[in-house]
């Protein structure tokens, strides 16, 4: 694991251009707001948008009082990846080669009925850079478990002692394919998201960024905490935020300044949530000592 810092972008030097018009249809304080509007502002004008169904259609709004500014392609909720493909082959069949295609689609369509087609365009080396952002759970629809579902969470399809099974590495299973860059970011570090797009856009091929995306709705929290708890989960450990550059490991930010330092107990992020709500003590602390083995390895190798 390498620790190179590279240059970060700050709220000085954000670009001023908006997106994202001001009024969309997002919850209060959805997390989706917040790194939409800035993750626009890194993928910049010349971008087109591939947009499966989920709550970020919902956002974007219809045309012509749509939320975004960009063209976008709303496709099937399998097709995200195939749909980005298509747009790539009309942009080369133009002689197009500055065009960003980027697909941005939630965990449902990413982890569970999207991943075969993000698998094959990974595979193909498509060059285009898929965002997921991970509300973990099919919200939209109203907050059935998907396979980014942590263990233990009460959905409305889990409504009881909480889903059984655990969370889908999809950073790894996508990283596997051995693609130029996966990274992870989180909602409450937008300008990490910012720089991460940013250096996505250098590369050539197929680019993965796995945002983690507090939702107040689904989640059961106060919409004013949503900074807050997505920085919890990192704080305590649980979710990392990282980059994998051409097969190198490291880890960045927030997550890089946890090395050797005392992480918060896991036990304050699930108590913030009104859906962890099922959890145990001995499965939370089952949870911490998972937590705790891999950071262990991390210091190992830092
Ligand atoms: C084949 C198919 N099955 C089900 C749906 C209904 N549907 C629309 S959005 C959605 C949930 C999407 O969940 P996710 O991708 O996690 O995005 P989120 O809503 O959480 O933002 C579902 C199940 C659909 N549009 N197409
Ligand atoms: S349900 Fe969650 S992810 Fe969807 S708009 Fe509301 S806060 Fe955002
Ligand atoms: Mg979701």
């Amino acid at each position: 694991m390498t620790t190179t810092s590279a240059a970060k972008t700050t709220i000085l030097n954000l670009p001023e251009d908006e997106l994202v018009h001001p009024g969309n249809r997002a919850c209060a304080g959805c997390g989706l707001s917040i790194i939409y509007r800035i993750g626009l502002k890194a993928l910049g004008r010349d971008t087109i948008l591939v947009v499966p169904p989920s709550c970020l259609t919902v956002l974007q709004g219809l045309y012509p009082i749509a939320a975004t500014q960009l063209p976008c392609l709303n496709v099937t909720f399998a097709s995200t990846a195939a749909g980005a493909t298509g747009i790539l082959g009309a942009m080369r069949a133009k002689k197009n080669e500055t065009t960003t295609v980027a697909a941005w689609a939630g965990d449902g369509g990413t982890s569970d009925i999207g991943l075969q087609a993000l698998s094959g365009a990974c595979e193909r080396g498509e060059n285009f850079i898929f965002i997921c952002y991970d509300n973990e759970a099919y919200m939209n629809t109203g907050v059935q478990r998907s396979g980014t579902t942590p263990q233990g969470v009460i959905t409305t399809t889990t409504p009881f002692s909480g889903k059984a099974q655990r969370k889908k590495d999809v950073p790894s299973i996508i990283a596997a394919h051995g693609i130029p860059y996966v990274a992870t970011a989180s909602a409450a570090y937008p300008l990490d998201f910012f720089d991460k797009i940013t250096k996505a856009k250098t590369m050539k091929g197929p680019k993965y960024i796995h945002v983690h995306t507090p939702c107040p709705s689904g989640w059961g929290f106060h919409s004013r905490f949503t900074v807050k708890i997505g920085a919890l989960a990192v704080e305590t450990g649980l979710f990392d935020l990282y980059e994998i550059e051409n097969q190198k490991f490291r880890l960045t930010g927030a997550s890089e300044k946890l090395i050797g330092k005392k992480r918060k107990p896991v036990k304050e992020y699930f108590k913030t949530q009104s859906r962890f709500k099922a959890l145990t003590d001995d499965q939370m602390a089952d949870i911490q000592k998972e937590i705790d083995a891999k950071w262990e390895g991390y210091q190992q190798v830092a």
